[in-house]
């Protein structure tokens, strides 16, 4: 088996195509709920790697959704494309890598709330990575590129050097343009009532495809391309 550093780590998966990546030891994910930790989904788990790429800022003031959706779906099929071909860099070099999926599937759904949850939480990830904090929006705010990224990972039954955690603030002290601009009213700060986004943020056209229609909460923030 060869050993691998944090640096070999970073350095591949921005040649790759990652704009950002970070390391997280799994006892960084103590507090997180039964059933959607690290070693849930790989019992040797050890160390998780997060990575980040940019959406173009561009596609929030195109006047159609179906820019912003297509290049979500884009970075998404970049992103899974980028922790599968890692996963299986890794598994030659005999370390044993688990990619999570950028966005769907994932098994846990309450019906009655229409509640959805991923097998691992990719904004809480992000955060014990060092690549940045949540918003009140509960979306993850980097210092550099904002809200403005998808993320994914990969799981490691290595133990890897972690990277530090920031120390900046995702919010503005008392700002709350994101609750006050909801639709939907669906955040309260801490979390957000998915049954009440589900309600507004995408929607089925009449030919029968799918296109986000809803942004506000990120599109509105601030912070969204990057903390000044
Ligand atoms: C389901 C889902 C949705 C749902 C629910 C969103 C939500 N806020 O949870 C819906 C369909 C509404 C949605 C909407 C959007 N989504 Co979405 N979504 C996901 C998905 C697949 C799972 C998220 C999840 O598990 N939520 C449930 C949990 C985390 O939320 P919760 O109930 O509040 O959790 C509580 C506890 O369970 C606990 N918890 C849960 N896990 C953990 C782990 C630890 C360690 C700890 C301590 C606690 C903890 O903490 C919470 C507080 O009590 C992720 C991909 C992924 N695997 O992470 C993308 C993801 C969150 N979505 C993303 C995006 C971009 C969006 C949209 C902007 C799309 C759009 N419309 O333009 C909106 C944003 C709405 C918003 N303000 O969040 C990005 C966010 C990127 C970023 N910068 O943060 C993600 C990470 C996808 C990706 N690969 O990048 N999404
Ligand atoms: S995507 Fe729209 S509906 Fe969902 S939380 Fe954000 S502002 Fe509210
Ligand atoms: S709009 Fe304001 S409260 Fe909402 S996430 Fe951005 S800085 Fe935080």
């Amino acid at each position: 088996m060869k050993n691998i550093s944090a640096d070999e780590i970073k350095c591949r998966l921005k040649e790759l195509g990652a704009d950002l990546c970070g390391i997280a030891s799994v006892e960084r994910f103590a507090d997180a709920p039964s059933g959607f930790h690290p070693t849930d989904i790989l019992k040797e788990c050890k160390s998780v790697i997060v990575i980040a790429t940019r959406i173009p800022i561009n596609t929030l003031i195109a006047s159609s959704q179906a820019i912003y959706t297509f290049t979500h779906f884009r970075v998404f099929d970049k992103i899974n494309s980028i922790t599968f071909a890692f996963a299986i860099e890794l598994e030659k070099w005999g370390i044993c890598a688990v990619p999570v999926p950028a966005s769907e599937p994932y098994e846990y759904w309450d019906d009655n709330r229409r509640h959805g949850q991923g097998i691992l939480s990719l904004k809480h990830a992000a955060v014990r990575a060092g690549l940045g904090q949540m918003g009140k929006n509960t979306l993850l705010v980097n210092d550099q590129f904002g809200n403005m990224l998808l993320l994914g990972a990969v799981l490691l039954n290595e133990e890897i050097e972690p990277d530090l955690l920031v120390t900046y603030q995702a919010c503005i002290p008392g700002c709350r343009i994101c609750l006050d601009a909801c639709p939907a009213s669906a955040l309260d700060g801490n979390t957000m009532e998915q049954r009440k986004c589900r309600s507004i943020c995408g929607k089925t056209t009449d030919g029968g495809g799918f296109v986000y229609n809803c942004n506000l909460c990120r599109k509105l923030c601030p912070h969204h391309q990057g903390i000044k």
